[in-house]
C-alpha cells in the first residue's frame, strides 16, 4: 500500500533524501516484513495440515511423540496478530531512539523522526474508527507535534493507537473482521476515495503495511543519525548467556543455511561393486535429458570461524564422513549453546534443537501466536542467536553410554526444509565425562550417520534442479512413479522421474560413496545413528564383520524409525574393509550403502 495515498506523501517526500540506497533498504524492509509474514502464516498452516504423521518429535531411543496443541487460527486472531507485531516494533523503536533526536529531520525536507511517529498512530484510526462504526479521522486530526511534551507522552500515544486498533480487531472478531466499510483511500482505485468498499481486514492489512513502511523509513533516520537500528543489531541474548549449570562452559558456534550443488555419489562410480553405474543403479544416478541425476542444489548448514561468516570451518578428516549434515554442536551436561546463524540462502530458515532446553525464540519453530524474530525463524540474509541451555536431561540417562546424539534440523516448513538438506547431529556428554572438546573421554572414536531416504520431490529446490537440469522442464511429469525395475517386474524402489529423486543415502551419500569411517582394532568406537524423514524411512543399519552394543544388547543390525537417534559402541576385533549398509531390499538397491574401515 502506497504510504502517499493516506493524508501525507510519506513514500514521494521520502525519496528526497537524496541516498536511494537507503530509501531501497528501507522501504523493502517494511514489504519483506509483510511477505515474510503472510510466508510463515502460509507454511505454518501447512504444517499443521500436514499432520501429525509427519510432525517429527523427540525420539531418543523411545518412539513418544507430542502433538501440538494450538488452536486452530480464526481470521481476526491472524489480523490482531500481524497488527500487535508491527505495533510492537514501532514501539520498541519509538522507546529506543534518543529523545534529543526526536527532532532529527533525515533531510531538510521530511518530517522528524516523531512527526512520522505521530502519522504512522494516527493512520491507525482509519481502520480503528470505521470497525468501531465510526466515521473516519478528518484529514486534519493528526496530532501536531507540540501536542507531545515529551517523549513518554509520544510512545504512550503510539501505544494506545495500537492497542486501541488490536481491541476493535478483536470486538469485530472472525465475522465482523469481513465486513464491507467505505474505504477512505481507494487502495486500488485512489480516484474514487471514499466511494468504494474494502472489507475490514483489507483495510487492517492496508494499515499493518503502511505501518511497516514507516517503520522501514525509521531505520533510515538511523542509519543517517549513525546509529544501528534494532533489527540490525546483535542479540544481546549471546552476551548474557550463561551456563545452565555452575562451572558449565559457553559453546560457540557460527552457522549459515548455504545453498550449494550436492553429488550424492562423488566418485561417479558405484563404489560397493567398483563398476560404473549400470542397469538398475542408473536410475538414481544418470543425468540425462529427462533424469536430474545425483547433482541437486540443496540447502545445508555449514559452519563459519567467525560472526564474519567468511571463512567456512575446515571439517577434519575424521568428520569428513557427515557429507550434508551440519557441523557436529557438542556440548557436556551444565554447558550453554549458543548458535549463531545467519541465513545466506533465499528462504526464510531456522534451526531447531532436540532434547536441549530453549525459549520460544531458540526454538526455531513458528507458532500462531510467536513473531518471525519471536519464533527463531530467519529471513534470507538475516542473522538470529539461539541459545540452548543443557540439563541434566538433555544429556545421559542412568542407562545410556557417556554421550547421548540428537538432531537439529530447520523448522519453518519443516518438511520441505529437512529435505532440502537443513539437518545435523548433537551430541551431548555426561557431566563429568567430557574431554575440553566436549567429546566423551572413554571413546575412542565416534561416527555421526543419518540413514534418510533424501525426498528430492519434496525439497525447496524441486523446481530449481528440474529447471537445471531437465532439457524441456514443462515436460516433466512430476508424478510419474512406477513400481517396477527396469526388467518389468514389479519393485517397490521403483522407477520414473518421482521415484528417480528418491535419493537413499547415508549422509547424502549412495552407493558406497560415503567417506570411509576408519578406526583401529580394539578402539572403543561410538556410533550415533539418526533417521529422518518420510514414512519408507525405517531403516535397519547393518554392519558386516564386526558387532555393536546398543541397549546392552550385542547385535550387528537394529531397526529405527524417522525422527529417532539411537548410540550404538563397537570395539572392532575384525580388521577390513566392511560393509555398511541398510538391510531393507529396496533401501540397499535405491543406494543406502557405504563401508567402513578396521586398521590393524
Ligand atoms: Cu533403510
Amino acid at each position: 500500500m502506497a504510504c502517499a495515498l493516506i493524508s501525507q506523501p510519506c513514500s514521494r517526500s521520502f525519496t528526497l533524501f537524496g541516498d536511494s540506497r537507503l530509501v531501497t533498504e528501507g522501504h523493502d524492509a517494511g514489504k519483506q516484513t509483510a511477505m515474510l509474514m503472510k510466508n510463515i502464516r502460509f507454511e505454518c498452516a501447512l504444517l499443521f495440515a500436514i499432520g501429525m504423521m509427519a510432525f517429527p518429535m523427540r525420539a531418543q531411543q523411545t518412539a513418544k511423540k507430542t502433538i501440538p496443541t494450538n488452536p486452530p487460527t480464526g481470521a481476526s486472531e491472524a489480523v490482531v496478530r500481524q497488527w500487535n507485531e508491527i505495533g510492537r516494533k514501532l514501539v520498541d523503536m519509538a522507546e529506543d531512539f534518543p529523545e534529543s533526536k526526536y527532532d532529527f529531520q533525515a533531510s531538510t525536507s521530511t518530517k522528524t523522526f516523531a512527526e512520522r511517529l505521530i502519522h504512522a498512530a494516527a493512520s491507525n484510526y482509519y481502520f480503528t474508527n470505521l470497525a468501531l462504526g465510526q466515521k473516519p479521522p478528518a484529514e486534519t486530526a493528526e496530532p501536531p507535534r507540540s501536542q507531545f511534551k515529551n517523549k513518554a507522552a509520544l510512545v504512550a500515544y503510539v501505544r494506545k493507537s495500537f492497542a486501541d486498533g488490536a481491541s476493535a480487531i478483536k470486538a469485530k472478531g472472525d465475522r465482523g473482521i469481513l465486513d464491507l466499510v467505505t474505504d477512505p483511500f481507494g487502495f486500488d482505485d485512489p480516484q474514487h476515495a471514499g466511494e468504494t468498499k474494502i472489507r475490514l481486514r483489507d483495510l487492517a492489512e492496508n494499515l499493518i503495511e503502511h505501518a511497516g513502511e514507516v517503520y522501514g523509513q525509521l531505520t533510515v533516520y538511523y542509519r543517517v543519525a549513525g546509529m544501528i537500528p534494532p533489527e540490525a543489531r546483535p542479540k544481546k541474548v549471546a552476551e548474557e548467556a550463561k551456563p545452565t549449570l555452575p562451572g558449565g562452559k559457553i559453546r560457540t558456534y557460527y552457522l549459515a543455511a548455504v545453498e550449494s550443488d550436492w553429488d550424492y555419489a562423488p566418485s561417479g562410480m558405484d563404489m560397493m561393486t567398483g563398476s560404473e553405474f549400470h542397469g538398475q543403479t542408473k536410475i538414481w544416478t544418470e543425468h540425462t535429458k529427462d533424469r536430474i541425476g545425483k547433482v541437486y542444489r540443496k540447502a545445508l548448514f555449514r559452519e563459519y570461524t567467525d560472526d564474519t561468516y567468511t571463512t567456512e570451518k575446515k571439517r577434519p578428516k575424521e568428520w569428513e564422513h557427515l557429507g550434508i549434515l551440519g557441523p557436529l554442536i557438542r556440548a557436556e551436561v551444565g554447558d550453554t549453546i549458543v548458535v549463531h546463524f545467519q541465513n545466506h540462502a533465499t528462504r526464510p530458515y531456522s534451526i531447531h534443537p532436540h532434547g536441549v532446553s530453549y525459549e520460544r525464540d531458540s526454538e526455531g519453530t513458528p507458532y500462531p501466536d510467536t513473531s518471525m524474530d519471536g519464533a527463531g525463524l530467519v529471513a534470507p540474509g538475516k542473522s538470529h542467536t539461539f541459545v540452548w541451555n543443557v540439563p541434566e536431561r538433555a544429556g545421559p540417562a542412568e542407562d545410556d553410554e557417556s554421550s547421548v546424539v540428537w538432531l537439529y534440523h530447520s523448522h519453518n516448513w519443516e518438511p520441505r526444509d529437512v529435505e532440502a538438506g537443513l539437518i545435523g547431529p548433537m551430541v551431548i556428554t555426561r557431566r563429568g565425562m567430557a574431554r575440553p572438546d566436549g567429546s566423551p573421554k572413554d571413546v575412542d572414536r565416534e561416527f555421526a550417520t543419518l540413514f534418510m531416504i533424501i525426498d528430492e520431490n519434496t525439497s525447496h529446490y524441486l523446481q530449481h534442479n528440474i529447471d537445471a537440469n531437465i532439457q524441456d522442464p514443462k515436460s516433466v511429469n512430476k508424478l510419474d512413479m512406477v513400481l517396477m525395475d527396469l526388467e518389468g517386474n514389479l519393485n517397490l524402489a521403483g522407477s520414473g522421474f518421482a521415484a528417480a529423486n528418491y535419493k537413499a543415502s547415508i549422509n547424502g551419500y549412495m552407493f558406497g560413496n560415503l567417506p570411509m569411517p576408519t578406526m583401529k582394532r580394539g578402539e572403543h568406537v561410538r556410533w550415533y545413528v539418526m533417521t529422518m524423514g518420510g514414512e519408507a524411512n525405517f531403516h535397519t543399519p547393518h554392519w558386516h564383520g564386526n558387532v555393536v552394543t546398543v541397549d546392552r544388547h550385542h547385535t550387528d543390525i537394529f531397526s529405527i524409525l524417522p525422527a529417532q537417534f539411537v548410540t550404538a559402541d563397537m570395539i572392532p576385533d575384525r580388521v577390513g574393509t566392511w560393509m555398511f549398509h541398510c538391510h531393507i531390499d529396496e533401501h540397499m538397491e535405491g543406494g543406502m550403502m557405504g563401508m567402513y574401515q578396521v586398521l590393524p
